[in-house]
């Protein structure tokens, strides 16, 4: 059986790597990314997936930005992102694109599968009647199913092989071929769902869930904050309860090309139906408003000691939206910086996994010019290099972490300002 799979990201190349190891499977690659194009054909993961990088290394495989190479392919899957406006509305710009291109070049009777997250009436409303334009008629020409892909970037444990997926599908044969076709290439469960509109609400729950729990959290710090309490800390017993309890932790924002993304797509779905989903826009107010609340702290810092945000060098650390990855897609940081720049702060930034987007190069040229740091992302290898004698070294005078990944207490006797987020 031949399959496509179109767009190579932190999703599709994971996901390609895993069919092409399974030999009952001939598969061909559809990207449009010259540079990812080049990469991939020199044998290098064009994503941060160490899975996925060893797949590669066993068994590599052609990679085309030519169309023609889906004209004979029995299943095509569209693992292409699902992103928002700069007015928080869903695009779905790059899956019309991909289900064109599918009208355009596969031929009839293909399975077309869904992997982007998409909210509930896409498949049915929006990607059907691209098929419809072109003449394709649904269960007779192609089927559709929805399988939300659930790739967790830069996560060790959890990969394409371990995580359980669901399956929506047209019609009860598509189901159960999709269903066996995601079993063959799998070491985990798949759930055959009721519809397709069921399986597009899944993975939208699973990411709004994460959202309103963040939310809930950023908003306790605000409060205790006020209150002289420890949030984290008091995550931390709480979550010594077995059950009904998951800790979740408040941060200068929520980045990446889920969390922040996916709950627009089911509150613009909701409000196109007259409903007005206002705990998840609020839950997205809150989450936005953190990145200007942690410049805020730094304001505070500053006032203690005279100093004003025009008249100051400020360090960004580090750029990625997550710890111990090179993304910076939606990244906090980026809102941390224009808030800084809009008080008239000079900003500087650094981050060894996207050090070509950084104005420094290494920790001590940014710490050599800077007078106070932001902390917006935890890298696990690099916080602990940020201890208050490098810091007293460089004549930091303040720092706001941003991510809560030091300890208060060691800058207890430093000259070193130091405040988390919560106080
Ligand atoms: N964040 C917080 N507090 C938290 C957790 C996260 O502020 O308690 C922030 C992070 O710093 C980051 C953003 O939220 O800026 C998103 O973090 P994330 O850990 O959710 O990472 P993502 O965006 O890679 O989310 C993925 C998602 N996976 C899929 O969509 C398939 C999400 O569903 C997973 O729950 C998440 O990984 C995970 O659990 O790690």
């Amino acid at each position: 059986m031949k399959v496509g799979v179109i767009w190579l990201g932190y999703v599709g190349f994971p996901l390609a790597c895993c069919i092409a190891r399974n030999e009952s499977y001939e598969v061909v690659w559809l990207d449009i990314d010259k540079k990812k194009i080049s990469l991939i054909r020199s044998g290098i993961s064009p994503v941060e997936d160490d899975q996925a990088q060893e797949d590669y290394t066993k068994k590599q495989f052609a990679v085309s930005d030519d169309t023609s190479i889906l004209s004979d392919v029995d299943i095509a899957i569209v693992c292409v992102p699902t992103p928002i406006t700069d007015g928080f509305l869903p695009n779905l710009g790059p899956v019309l694109w991909a289900v064109k291109t599918i009208t355009d070049s596969c031929k009839r009777w293909v399975d077309v599968i869904i992997e982007s997250t998409i909210n509930p009436g896409v498949c049915n409303e929006q990607i059907v009647p691209v098929f419809t334009a072109k003449w394709w008629e649904l269960n007779k020409d192609y089927t559709l199913s929805h399988c939300p892909e659930r790739i967790n970037p830069g996560d060790k444990k959890w990969n394409v092989y371990n995580i359980a997926r669901c399956v929506g599908s047209s019609n009860n044969d598509a189901l159960t071929r999709i269903k066996a076709f995601y079993e063959s290439i799998l070491d985990a469960d798949v759930i055959a769902m009721k519809d397709i509109r069921h399986a597009e609400a899944t993975k939208i729950i699973e990411n709004t869930f994460r959202d309103i729990n963040i939310a809930y959290v950023n908003e306790l710090a605000k409060s205790f904050d006020a209150m002289w309490l420890d949030i984290t800390e008091v995550i931390k017993w709480a979550k010594t309860k077995p059950f009904a309890f998951m800790a979740h932790y408040p941060s200068c924002g929520v980045g990446g090309h889920c969390i922040p993304v996916d709950p627009y797509y089911l509150i613009e779905k909701a409000k196109s139906i007259g409903f007005d989903h206002k705990y998840l826009s609020l839950a997205r107010e809150i989450n936005n408003s953190m990145p200007v609340y942690t410049v805020s702290k730094l304001i505070k810092q500053l006032n203690c000691i005279q100093l004003s945000m025009s008249a100051v060098d400020v360090a960004v650390l580090w750029l990625s939206y997550k710890a111990d990855i090179g993304d910076t897609r939606e990244s906090p940081s980026f809102e941390i910086i224009q808030e800084l720049k809009n008080r008239d702060a000079n900003v500087m930034t650094y981050d060894p996994f996207v050090v070509d987007q950084c104005s420094h190069t290494s920790l001590e040229s940014i710490l050599g010019d800077a007078d106070c740091i932001i902390i917006a992302t935890n890298h696990a290898e690099f916080v602990e290099n940020i201890t208050p004698s490098l810091l007293e070294k460089y004549s930091i005078s303040c720092i706001v972490d941003g991510k809560n990944c030091l300890e208060a207490s060691w800058f207890q006797d430093s000259s070193v300002n130091y405040t988390w987020i919560w106080k």
